[in-house]
Formats: structure tokens, sequence, C-alpha cells
């Protein structure tokens, strides 16, 4: 396993790259171009002075999160063609400075979606926070405005203003696509990249939809094992794979981490792990939590285990941490908690690693 950090940029995090590399056991970052709008193609220029600014740093760039698919992809409408062309063409460019996997989403319009970004927990911290009860009830529209009051002055991840000025219209799109519309829509897609991320040698890798289930009437597909297996059958390629992250899929409590990664993994489509714990107060009510297993409701101990189990060698990383000692950062993704949630995931793998094998 390759132990990463998301960054957001020199312009868009508050972390930096010399604060990312001193943490133990980090050897690349997560990386991303921000100010390409979606559906364009990410320039050779851009990833290339990213590249060398990671490497400078003396760590890698060999995950890309996200490269947002177009909404009209999604959607199925005559314009995907052209936005699949450009997606090839960002795949061979991103396959050029050594990146090897592409993690992206399928989710209609949104991307996670909390109802709270600063939820008080009773040491101090806080953490992102979601509870059914409320945002079933909720318009959409007011939710992202509240959010980005909340979010420390960052844009969250896939709520690009410029996405969500036509909020309103795309809904109305989205009334013609079910889950089997979204799912075609998904192979025809992956059908098209295909070639581009074999020549290219790099993975694609979808990341759940978060949290897994159908909001406010817009079908969600990434949900469960069933359409899990269904997506990897799509196209029955190594190129089309998952990231299995723990927190999106796990808020379902039918989800079991551990058998996922251990059935996906077995089947070489798991190219990319996102390791989150969070804590249940209710049906589909839960805060996010550190990392540590008994300050949530997933066992951390039997999330890594099964990917030691399973001889994984691909990308880990925390995924979301709680906000603590005071920190100013996006929510979500400030440096401390994430930092020992990944002191802690080290430390149990070697552990596992000790007791297997005595460390071999
Ligand atoms: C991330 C997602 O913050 C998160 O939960 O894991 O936003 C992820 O970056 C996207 O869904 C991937 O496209
Ligand atoms: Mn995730």
């Amino acid at each position: 396993m390759k132990m990463t950090f998301r960054w957001f940029g020199e312009k868009d995090d508050s972390i930096g790259l010399e604060q990312i590399r001193q943490i133990p056991g980090v050897t690349g970052v997560v990386g991303a171009l921000y100010d390409v709008p979606v559906g364009e193609v990410w320039p050779m220029d851009k990833i290339t002075a990213l590249r060398d600014s990671v490497e400078k740093a003396g760590l890698k760039l060999e995950v890309i999160e996200s490269v947002n698919v177009h909404e009209d992809i999604k959607l199925g409408l005559p314009s995907r063609d052209k936005y699949i062309e450009n997606y090839r063409q960002s795949i061979i460019n991103l396959g050029k400075v050594g990146v090897k996997v592409i993690c992206y989403n399928f989710m209609p319009i949104f991307d996670w979606l909390r109802n709270d970004l600063a939820y008080p927990l009773p040491d101090g911290s806080n953490a992102l926070c979601y509870n059914h009860a409320i945002v079933k009830d909720i318009d959409p529209v007011k939710l992202v405005e509240d959010t980005a009051k909340s979010s420390n002055g960052f844009t969250l991840p896939g709520w690009e203003p410029e996405r969500l000025s036509e909020l309103k219209d795309t809904f109305e799109k989205y009334k013609n696509v079910d889950e089997d519309k979204l799912f075609d829509n998904l192979k025809y897609f992956l059908e098209n990249i295909l070639s581009a991320c074999e020549e290219a040698d790099v993975k694609m890798a979808i990341h759940p939809d978060d949290p897994p289930w159908p909001l406010f009437g817009l079908p969600r597909i990434v949900t469960c094992k069933e359409n899990l297996e269904r997506l990897v059958k799509l196209v029955d390629s190594p190129y089309n794979g998952l990231t299995l992250c723990s927190g999106s899929l796990g808020a379902n409590p039918e989800n079991n981490i551990p058998e996922l990664i251990r059935y996906f993994g077995k089947m070489g489509r798991i190219h990319f792990g996102h390791v989150r714990n969070l804590k249940f107060f209710g049906e589909r009510k839960f805060h996010e939590s550190s990392h540590l297993s008994s300050d949530g409701s997933f066992d951390m101990y039997e999330i890594m285990k099964a990917y030691y189990d399973i001889g994984f060698t691909g990308y880990i990383r925390p995924d979301h941490g709680r906000m603590i000692w005071g920190e100013k950062a996006r929510p979500g993704y400030g440096l401390y908690d994430r930092a020992l949630g990944i002191a802690y995931l080290n430390g149990l793998w070697e552990a596992i690693d000790k007791l297997t094998n005595g460390g071999k």
C-alpha cells in the first residue's frame, strides 16, 4: 500500500507541500487542477507544473482526484461526445507525467452532501454531519448556498459556483434519467475512454456516491455491492476500477466494508482506498469522527486487515478528518486530524504485518 494525502494546490489549500512531506509514511499527493472548467482538456503545461511542484517537495503525483465528468455525459446528451473526447485527452496528458490512477465520480449534480460542516463533538472539535431527517425536506439550492457560507471560504469539491448557477435547469434535465439510464451513460463513457486509458496506462477508479442513496429525486448508482458488481462488468477491464471509500459506502450499514475490500480487491479492481470512520446516531444519521475505531462505528483494524490480506499495493489516503486544535481549513480537509489518521493507519498496518509474517 502507498500512503497518500489529498492536496488542493498552492492557491486553494491552507496546507503546504512541506507540511505534507513531514507526515510519516506519506509518499504521494493526491492532486488536481482546480482552475480548469469541467469538460475542458487539462493542459499539459499546468499538469507538468503541478507534477514538478509535488516532486520538488520529494513527493509523487500518481493519483488525481478528480477529473470531474461533465453533466452532459451523465445526462447522455448528444454534446457528450465532445466532452468525452476532451476527457480522453486529459487522460493521455496525465499519463505523460506519470499519473497512474484517476478518481472520479458519476453522481448527478452534487458531489458529497452534508447538512452541517462543523457539527460540534463533545471534545470541542467539529466534524461533517449528515442527518437525513433534515436533508430530505431541504431545498437543494438553499442547502448549497448555506453550506458555501459555512465552509471557511473554500469551495467544496464538485460544488463549483459555475455548475451550481444552472442548478434548477439541470434538475429539469434529470427528469428523464433513472438508474438504468445512468448506468447506460456510464457504460458509454467508460467504453469510449478505455483505449485512452490503455494507451496512457491510467486506471479509472470511480468514487462511491456519498451518501449512498438517491437524494432530491436524483438517481445514485454507486451505492452497494450489487451495483459495484454491475459497474465493474460494464466494461470488463482493470482500467475500469474502484475507489473504495469506507465513509461513503459505510454510511449504509448494510455495506460490509472489509468484505467489499476483499471481494473487489481479489478481482484486482480496487485502485484507490479512502479510509475514514464515522459514527451513527440514528438511521441515516451520522457524523464523521477521528479515524480511531473506538471513536466511530467502523472497525478500522478489520478494514486495514482486509487491504493487507488481499496484498493491496495501490494507493490509500485518509479521508475527511475533524477540525481540531483551532485549525481553520477546508471542512474535512484540515492537516492535523488527517495526519493523526495516517499515523494510526500506518500503525495498524505495521502491527498486522508483524503479526502476520514477522514484518518480512
Ligand atoms: C471525496 C469526494 O471528499 C470526499 O468525500 O472523497 O469528494 C471525491 O473527491 C469525489 O467524489 C471524487 O470525484
Ligand atoms: Mn472518499
